[in-house]
């Protein structure tokens, strides 16, 4: 009797210990298979950080622009406006030229934008249309003319890189095309073109006293 109860003990404490065992063994599996999961990540990143430029650009950095375009394209005439002012705010007067407008036209318009106090001369368009979400132009008219956006960011606002303009009678008139960086599109009027609870800085502001005939 005392023989065979040794015997049970014997089994149990067997099993008991095959038991930890295999506890043990799948606790190291569990452990394997957590860095095997994590490994990618870590991996990534350190891939990340070295990825990281030594002279990291200030996304909020205001874009330095002298030279603003505006092409126009009508049924059956394009005009230009333009404005460069080489060495920024003082200095030598901004060189602008305005082709004449159609009265009562419509014009597909499109804005491009260059640095040109480097050489070569940088294209500052691209970036602003990457930073959608963070610019926005608003025009403004003295006359009867007429702007509508033509192109969205990622959250469905007007960015003003692209828009529609239709000119009114005959008579001079002056647009003012200014630049919002980080502007709350979101506040009241600013997604119809309204400057006034737009906020952020501005980056460029001109005006284009234009002759509609
Ligand atoms: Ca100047």
């Amino acid at each position: 009797m005392r023989d065979k109860m040794f015997v049970t003990f014997e089994v149990v404490n067997a099993t008991l210990l095959q038991y930890q065992h295999k506890r043990l063994y799948l606790a190291k599996i569990n452990l394997f298979m957590k860095i095997l999961k994590a490994l990618p990540l870590a991996i990534l990143a350190v891939g990340l950080y070295s990825c990281e430029p030594n002279d990291p650009v200030d996304p909020n950095d205001e874009e330095v622009i002298t030279t603003l375009n505006v092409e126009l394209q009508g049924v059956s005439s394009t005009a230009t406006l333009s404005f460069q002012d080489i060495d920024g705010d003082g200095g030598d007067d901004p060189v602008i030229t305005v082709d004449k407008l159609e009265a009562n036209q419509s014009y597909s318009g499109s804005l491009t934008l260059f640095n040109e106090s480097e050489d070569p001369a940088e294209e500052i368009t691209p970036e602003i249309f990457d930073e959608a979400l963070d610019h926005q132009f608003f025009f403004a008219s003295t006359g009867a003319s007429s702007f509508a956006y033509t192109d969205q960011d990622d959250d469905g606002n007007p960015v003003g890189l692209t828009f529609d303009l239709t000119t009114g009678d005959a008579g001079s008139e002056s647009y003012t095309i200014t630049l919002r960086h980080e502007p709350n599109k979101s506040a009241t009027g600013v997604s119809q073109g309204d400057i006034t609870n737009a906020g952020g800085e501005t980056d460029i502001e001109v005006v284009f006293d234009v002759t509609i005939e």
